[in-house]
Formats: C-alpha cells, structure tokens, sequence
C-alpha cells in the first residue's frame, strides 16, 4: 500500500493525529512497508512488511494517554533502565513528549533513504527536579527501502557547570510471535546475565538456544552485536543488530505476571517477546560537549563512540537495527551477519 501526494508522489514521511488528537508520524517505503512513531516517547507502536503484516506487538489494553507509557512497540528507556537508581522505573523518555528536531546535525555517512524522522527531546524545569542535568537527546527513526527499521540515539551533554552526567539505556522491543512457547532466542548462548527474578543473581546461560516455558527477565551481559529471534510458526526471523550498547534483556511475564499488568492482557504473554538492546551493567557518563557543532557532530560520531564509554565522554550514539526475513535455520540469519555497516 504506497501512499501518493495529488501529484502522484510517493509520501515517505505523513504527520498525522490520532484518534485522540495525539501526534504520530507514518514512515512508508516504496515496496509497502511502513512504520509508524507517536511523539508522545518517541515511541514506535508499529512495524509492517511489504505484505502489511504487523511486527511489533501492541497491547490491545495500551494506554494512549501522556504522561503514561505505551505497552507495546518500541519504548526508550533513558536515563534509567528498570530499577537500577532512583528514577521511575526505566526513566522519563518515554513518558514525555518530544518533538520534531527541526536541525538535525549530520550524520558521519551519507544516507539515501528518504523515510526517516528525526526527533528531540529536552529537559523539562519538572525533570531538571528530579534529573538536574542539561542535555539534548536527538533519535533518527529510518525504514530502510528493504524493510528494515533502524534507530540512532544522539545523546549530548549540554550542562554548563562542567558537570558530566551518567545513565542506563535501553530500546525496549516488544517483538509479535505466534506463539511463545515455538520462539526461540540465538546468539545469547553460554553468556553470564543478571537474573532479575532472583534479585539480579550473575548466572550463566546454558549452551543451547533460548526458549520459553515461563516468566522470564534477564539481562545478558556483553553480548554479541547480532541476535535472531526465529518464530517458528511464522517462519519468521528478526535479526536484531545492535551498536554502542553492549547487554540485551530478554522478558515475557508470562500468565500471572500478565494479569497483574493493567495495561496487558491476560493471555496477550504468548504472543510476544521483548528482546531489548540495552546498556545496564556499565552505565555511560557523558562529560559536558564543547562547541564543534558540526564538525564535532562528525568527526565524533566516529571518535567518540569508543570514547566516550571508557574516557573523553564527549556525546554518543546508540544505534538499534532490525530487520526480518522468512527463513528460520540457524545459517540464514548467521549469513546475514555479512550485511553492510550501519548507514543510518
Ligand atoms: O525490560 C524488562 C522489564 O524491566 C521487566 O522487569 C518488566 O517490568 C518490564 O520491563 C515492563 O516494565 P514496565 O515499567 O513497562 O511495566
């Protein structure tokens, strides 16, 4: 399904409202798969094939109502993930509204895809109470013309009293499966993570792929850059490749958890799996940003990257790929590990 302007055009990128009056922005490609972005969060509540079909699960129990957090989709957790400080749980991001970035810095690559938004968000005098730091958060959201759905978090400290500021992060997925119980996880195999249903317990992993039969939350440490989540059922495979943020947490609540949740319904657990590009056991601390504007946005993009985790902390960028295909063994979504470096 493209859409067209009155002059035939193909619309990439349609600002819309919701039925409530909330703004949302549509991102299509050419070959009909389209995405779509609520500026309540900067959260992405849907990801289709070329065939319609929908990708993410979406509570049917979701709130859309600001300040509280969408259940489903992709939420952004910043500057806390989970529990881990003293913030609300996963931090504010996705509870606030942000907004279009009207000057977006350039990006160190070129890139040719048109159906991309570009979003902003920073800090309220009500979050300066409760997080006193100053900083730009920039996130592109880009469907790629193959389908796939690509995220870049741009985070800069902007304090002015040479204060450097430190958070936790992650891309919430919630991943749609046909059925929970035929999905399995490859790629977090023999890793060590933090049991968050025994008090954050550091276990091991066993050697085979993962697989579900009960509430799970765990977050895998230092993992891979590449993890697939292959849906038997649907023959379906999303490959999730990640860039600055070095765990994954992986969580279903399962039946008693969900009817515990408000906004989630009771069986709506067999349906979906988040897997979550995060970074939760090294927190990363930001030093203030000097004034290179755009050639420091460049040249950084690169440098600090690596920088900024272990010393300089100058501004980083966190990047989220996913993508899908409609194999389910082992080597198919391997060989997709020789796809091209992340261009956003
Ligand atoms: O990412 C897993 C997790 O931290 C779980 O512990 C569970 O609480 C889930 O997030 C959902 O959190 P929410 O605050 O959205 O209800």
């Amino acid at each position: 399904m493209t859409n067209t302007s009155s002059s035939g055009e193909m619309v990439y990128v349609e600002h819309k409202k919701d039925i409530n009056g909330f703004p949302k922005v549509i991102l299509r490609e050419v070959r009909g798969c389209s995405a779509e972005v609520y500026l309540h969060g900067a959260q992405v509540t849907s990801w289709k094939n070329e065939h319609g079909e929908e990708l993410l699960f979406l509570s049917s129990k979701a709130i859309f109502k600001p300040p509280k957090a969408i259940r489903g989709g992709i939420p952004i957790c910043f500057p806390q993930f989970g529990n881990h400080g003293s913030l609300e749980q996963h931090g504010f991001a996705r509870n606030r509204t942000w907004t279009v970035d009207p000057d977006p810095p350039p990006f160190a690559t070129i890139s040719h895809n048109k159906a991309f938004i570009d979003l902003i968000l920073k800090p309220s005098e009500e979050d300066a109470k409760i997080w006193p730091h100053r900083y730009e958060f920039r996130l592109r959201i880009t469907l790629g013309p193959g389908g796939d759905l690509m995220l870049t978090s741009r985070i800069r400290n902007t304090n002015i009293d040479g204060k450097s500021f430190t958070f936790t992060f992650a891309y919430h997925t919630y991943f749609s499966v046909t059925d929970i119980s035929e999905v399995r996880v490859e790629g977090l195999e023999t890793l060590d993570y933090l049991d968050n249903l025994k008090n954050k317990e550091r276990v091991t992993e066993q050697g085979d792929a993962i697989t579900f039969e009960s509430e799970v939350d765990k977050t895998y440490l230092s993992t891979p850059t590449k993890i697939a989540i292959i849906d038997h059922e649907r023959k379906r495979t999303f490959v999730l490749r990640k860039d600055g943020l070095p765990d994954a947490v992986v969580w279903n609540p399962w039946d008693k958890k969900a009817k515990a949740i408000p906004d989630f319904g009771d069986d709506e657990y067999k349906h979906m799996l988040c897997v979550e590009a995060a970074c939760v056991e090294t927190p990363i601390t930001l030093k203030p940003a000097d004034n290179l504007t755009h050639k420091w946005y460049s040249k950084a993009v690169k440098v600090q990257l690596s920088g900024c985790i272990s010393c300089t902390g100058l501004y980083c960028s966190l990047d989220l790929v996913l993508s899908v295909n409609s194999c389910q063994n082992i080597f198919c979504w391997r060989a997709e590990s020789s796809l091209p470096e992340l261009s956003i």
